[in-house]
């Protein structure tokens, strides 16, 4: 079934304001994604009638703030096919990817063991395990690239190898879309006895992930990318590796008992979650998962594919445009340089326009240096695009052309 993309749109108020007088075209769903509704509300529910500390078991509102959260963390157990105490609160995929490398990376790490992440990371998941091989003596490895943007696997056999403790990598590329292929991979490091940790910041909103069925060791992503709050972020970890794992920050609700001579720490999930919560957040980001799961994920999928798919063929015929990263599996992000305009040039004029994109490096600088180019004009695509938007973006193209 094709999906009703415009009983959609009628559910994310912001996109029916205009930008500069124009009508908004929102096409920066990577950077982040607009909310519905049932988001939006169920925080205004949460501060008008729940608002109150957590895990106290003080009073009313304190038992109603603790249902909430521990709601919330069964949708995303729901979400992810895991188990509730494998659902970890973070402030978003940063904070997941840095417990990871921080706890179970800085326990596991000697020197002489490899950590293996990909040229085409996000920052957060390059500079966490960059500073952890620093304090440990291991040594970071890179997986190189293809032209098409894709991951160049010929010579995989080297490099994740019996020294691979760990490979960390993204499910999908944030600069170019790219689609990894995850579940070869975690085979070939199960054969070598690497751990694997994914970050599915870009995955996670348009396709269903079943991280039991994938058999990775940690998965972490964003709410605020998946058309959830900014501030609350998911870590899943498998339940015996995050039991054996140091904390990450300590402090008040991690603990079981503190005395000035020793503390102990809580049971799972809390042993991770120090400090009063970003409550709101995780009621937001339940709330988005439930609305997520209520859709047509399929008809999302297949609907984003055919959004990219008729980008990608708008952007082949115009002339003096150039796609960067051309993989056969990618998610809905297309990214671009015209002959010699500055990407942040061309991103100013479209926004003049009412056309939303992002351009620059997109945190991924060493991916830019491995194409030689200073950056992209990067379109991404949510259930709420239509082909109307992408008309919008190459007619807002044309015109900077004739202008530039
Ligand atoms: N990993 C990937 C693949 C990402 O795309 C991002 C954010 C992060 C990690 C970090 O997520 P955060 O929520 O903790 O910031 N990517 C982008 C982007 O492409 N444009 O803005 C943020």
């Amino acid at each position: 079934m094709s999906l009703d993309v415009q009983a959609i749109r009628e559910q994310f108020p912001i996109l029916q304001q205009t930008a500069h007088g124009k009508p908004l075209v929102y096409l920066d769903n990577a950077a982040t994604t607009q909310k519905p509704m049932a988001v939006i509300d169920a925080v205004d529910n949460y501060y008008r009638t729940q608002n109150s500390n957590v895990h106290r078991g003080a009073h009313y509102l304190g038992d109603l703030a603790t249902a909430a959260l521990e709601d919330a963390r069964l949708s995303v157990a729901r979400f992810l096919n895991a188990e509730r105490e494998e659902v970890i609160w973070t402030k978003g995929t940063t904070e997941s990817l840095n417990l990871v490398a921080y706890s179970f990376g800085g326990s596991q790490l000697n020197a002489g063991d490899e950590v293996l992440v990909s040229t085409l990371e996000h920052h957060a998941n390059i500079v966490p395990w960059q500073q952890v091989c620093e304090r440990t003596g291991a040594t970071l490895k890179v997986i190189p690239l293809a032209t098409d943007g894709s991951l160049d696997l010929s010579g995989i056999d080297n490099l994740l190898t019996g020294n691979t403790k760990i490979l960390s990598i993204a499910h999908a590329s944030n600069a170019l879309g790219t689609l990894n292929p995850v579940a070869e991979l975690i085979a070939k490091a199960r054969k070598v006895g690497a751990y694997v940790v994914l970050d599915g910041a870009q995955a996670v909103s348009h396709f269903s992930v079943d991280v039991k069925a994938l058999d990775c060791d940690f998965y972490a992503f964003s709410g605020h990318k998946i058309f959830g709050p900014t501030g609350i972020g998911v870590l899943y970890g498998k339940k015996e590796l995050l039991n054996a794992m140091p904390p990450y920050q300590t402090g008040g609700e991690m603990i079981e008992t503190v005395s000035f001579e020793k503390s102990t720490w809580n049971r799972l999930p809390y042993k991770f979650e120090a400090g009063t919560p970003h409550i709101a957040g995780t009621v937001g980001l339940g709330a988005a998962l439930e609305w997520l799961m209520a859709q047509d994920r399929e008809a999302i999928w297949e609907h984003e594919k055919a959004l990219l798919a008729y980008a990608t063929e708008k952007a082949k015929a115009f002339p003096g445009l150039r796609i960067i990263g051309d993989a056969e599996h990618k998610v809905g992000v297309l990214s671009f340089l015209i002959d010699n305009t500055h990407p942040s040039d061309v991103g100013t004029l479209l926004d003049q326009q009412g056309v939303a994109v992002r351009t620059g490096h997109h945190c991924t600088m060493p991916l830019m240096a491995a194409l030689q180019i200073p950056g992209t004009v990067r379109a991404s695509f949510a259930p709420y695009n239509t082909h109307a938007d992408v008309d919008a973006l190459f007619a807002g193209l044309e015109k900077i052309i004739k202008f530039l």
